[in-house]
């Protein structure tokens, strides 16, 4: 066992890098399963959007991210937020609205920013924001960039092409990171989207990547090169993930039938640590459902936030 729940709380950062993916990814994962135990139970704030089943997308990413970057992130965030700060607490703390809260608790579960960090529940909102930002970035900081995380759904919203259209027209260090799951709330990508994502990318001269690995170290390896000459300034990249959705929209909410239902989790990425290393996938989940059960203890404690932001 290690030392994750000997832990201040709220206080020493989660650790990691490169070389624990898997403990991170049963982090996300223990956390969200626990969000929506949580939500059962009454004791959230609001509504919430679970990451199950697209855990590793983050995961892979944020490594590769430098501090200078601008994240901006979805409704389904709590991965993006988690990869990047390893700060169940903080996080829980927002959604439940108590003291330690990233954003005081008026932002929720879809509302966050910390430094460099902002998700937003409005679907296609981000891009625009992440352009103006990227185009602020070439000029102040080159090198660093803008990442916004979209469902294969909020292709269905103009902003997207005004966005691409002037990213890639001003080469602005863009990286847009698509999570195709193949659904948008209860409708199926087949019946919302016409023609394809790396088509709609080419027709912007815009990069595309797809991407089908849930190995994060393969991932990293395909992104890093591309991702470079993003950096360099020659403009945004599209990375496309076919990821599955492994549990309903928002709670109690999915309209998917039993063959739909069996195929997302057959594409699960934890079937792959099963079959390597079925006794270390165990040990080091239970690890991290210990974990997060002590973090929502401690925060549930906590009395409610007074709306001071714990970051800024
Ligand atoms: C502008 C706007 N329209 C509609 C919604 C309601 N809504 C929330 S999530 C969602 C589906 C998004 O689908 P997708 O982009 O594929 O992301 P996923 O939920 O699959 O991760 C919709 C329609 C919204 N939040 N914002
Ligand atoms: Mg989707």
């Amino acid at each position: 066992m290690t030392d994750l729940l000997d832990r201040p709380p709220g206080g020493l950062p989660y650790p990691g890098g490169d070389g624990d993916d898997l403990e991170l990814m049963l982090m996300i994962r223990a956390f969200e399963y626990k969000l929506l135990d949580l939500f059962a139970a009454g004791m959230l704030n609001g509504t919430t959007h679970t990451c199950l089943g697209q855990e590793h997308v983050p995961v892979a990413l944020s490594p590769l991210m430098d501090p200078r970057d601008h994240v901006f992130s979805n409704h389904r965030g709590h991965g993006h937020y988690l990869a990047r700060y390893r700060d169940p607490h903080g996080l829980l703390a927002e959604i439940m609205g108590r003291e330690g809260a990233v954003c005081g608790g008026v932002g929720g579960s879809q509302h966050i920013h910390r430094d460099r960090y902002m998700s937003t529940g409005v679907q296609g909102e981000s891009l625009p924001v992440a352009a103006g930002v990227a185009l602020h970035l070439s000029r102040a900081e080159p090198g660093a960039a803008a990442w916004a995380y979209i469902g294969d759904g909020t292709f269905g919203e103009g902003a997207v092409y005004e966005a691409l259209n002037i990213a890639a027209l001003w080469r602005l260090p863009v990286v847009v990171v698509v999570e195709n799951n193949g659904i948008a709330q209860s409708t199926p990508t087949t019946a919302h989207l016409a023609g394809t994502i790396a088509g709609r990318a080419a027709a912007f001269g815009v990069p595309h990547l797809a991407i089908g690995s849930t190995d994060p170290a393969e991932i990293r390896d395909i992104v890093a090169e591309p991702l470079g000459h993003v950096r360099d300034g020659r403009g945004p990249l599209v990375l496309e993930f076919r990821t599955h959705r492994l549990g309903p929209h928002s709670k109690g909410d999915d309209t998917r039938d039993e063959q739909t239902l069996r195929e997302a989790r057959a594409g699960d990425w934890y079937h792959r640590y099963a079959a390597a290393d079925p006794g270390g996938l165990a040990r080091v989940e239970s690890e991290q459902r210990a974990y997060v059960a002590a973090v929502a203890d401690e925060v549930a404690a906590r009395p409610p936030s007074t709306g001071r932001a714990a970051c800024g």
